[in-house]
């Protein structure tokens, strides 16, 4: 097959991309890519020197980063009428400023929760921890405001900015729960939650939160570690 996804089921970012790709109805070869293994991550390094998933392989074309990869899917890939970055121009740079947002200002925080759990004990840093708390609280409130009248983040369809949403929310809860007042965000979480393709990726990584370092904090909806 032309089309090649290295992705690792648990990655927030490859969620995105199989959000999309799910929503834009692409049939992709997937290559699940496990980092921890010396030999694989060198042979990574040498198709993508920054070492970050996921990465599309189009007969030998190399895309990285979600959100160029997405628009490179939608425009050489899609079917006629799937779409998940608007034709109009201003309401296309709506779509790229809430995708920005949302990998910016929650999927950056909700890493960095990640990063320190991993690790050693010793080496765990608090100021970053707390300051990375304090951006997903404002990001919470920023999303909430934009919700106002809008069933997506954008607006009645649902594009690329909410497959940025969709993962970043679903882990950055684990670390910081959506405060109470938070209503329209809420709904907007239950939304996205109740959206196929996003169910549809959270299922695919179900057996895999077992060794998610914030599982925590996983509703039990998601994860029942007594099952696990
Ligand atoms: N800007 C990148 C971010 C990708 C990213 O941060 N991927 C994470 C997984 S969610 C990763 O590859 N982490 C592995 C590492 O940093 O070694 C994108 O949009 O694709």
């Amino acid at each position: 097959m032309a089309l090649t996804l290295h992705y690792h089921p648990l990655s927030s970012y490859c969620h995105k991309a199989l959000i999309a790709i799910d929503e834009l109805g692409i049939a992709v070869d997937m290559q699940l890519l496990n980092l921890g293994d010396p030999a694989e991550r060198a042979a990574y390094l040498q198709l993508w020197p920054t070492g970050k998933m996921p990465l599309l392989v189009d007969d030998g074309r190399v895309v990285p980063e979600t959100s160029i990869l997405i628009e490179y899917l939608q425009r050489h890939h899609a079917p006629a009428g799937r779409r998940l970055i608007p034709d109009d121009a201003d309401a296309a740079l709506d779509v790229r400023l809430w995708d920005r947002l949302f990998d910016l200002y929650v999927m950056t925080p909700m890493q960095a929760h990640t990063s320190d759990l991993l690790r050693p004990e010793a080496d765990r840093d608090p100021l970053s921890v707390t300051e990375a708390r304090g951006k997903l609280l404002m990001a919470y409130e920023l999303i909430d405001r934009q919700l106002d009248g809008r069933h997506w983040i954008t607006g009645d369809a649902f594009t690329m900015a909410d497959c940025a949403a969709a993962p970043s929310l679903f882990y950055a809860v684990t670390y910081v729960p959506l405060p109470v007042e938070r209503t329209r965000l809420a709904a907007y979480f239950e939304r996205l939650m109740a959206r196929p393709s996003v169910a549809r990726t959270v299922d695919a990584a179900r057996p895999f939160f077992q060794w998610y370092p914030g599982r925590a904090g996983l509703a039990k909806r998601f994860f029942d570690p007594e099952a696990a």
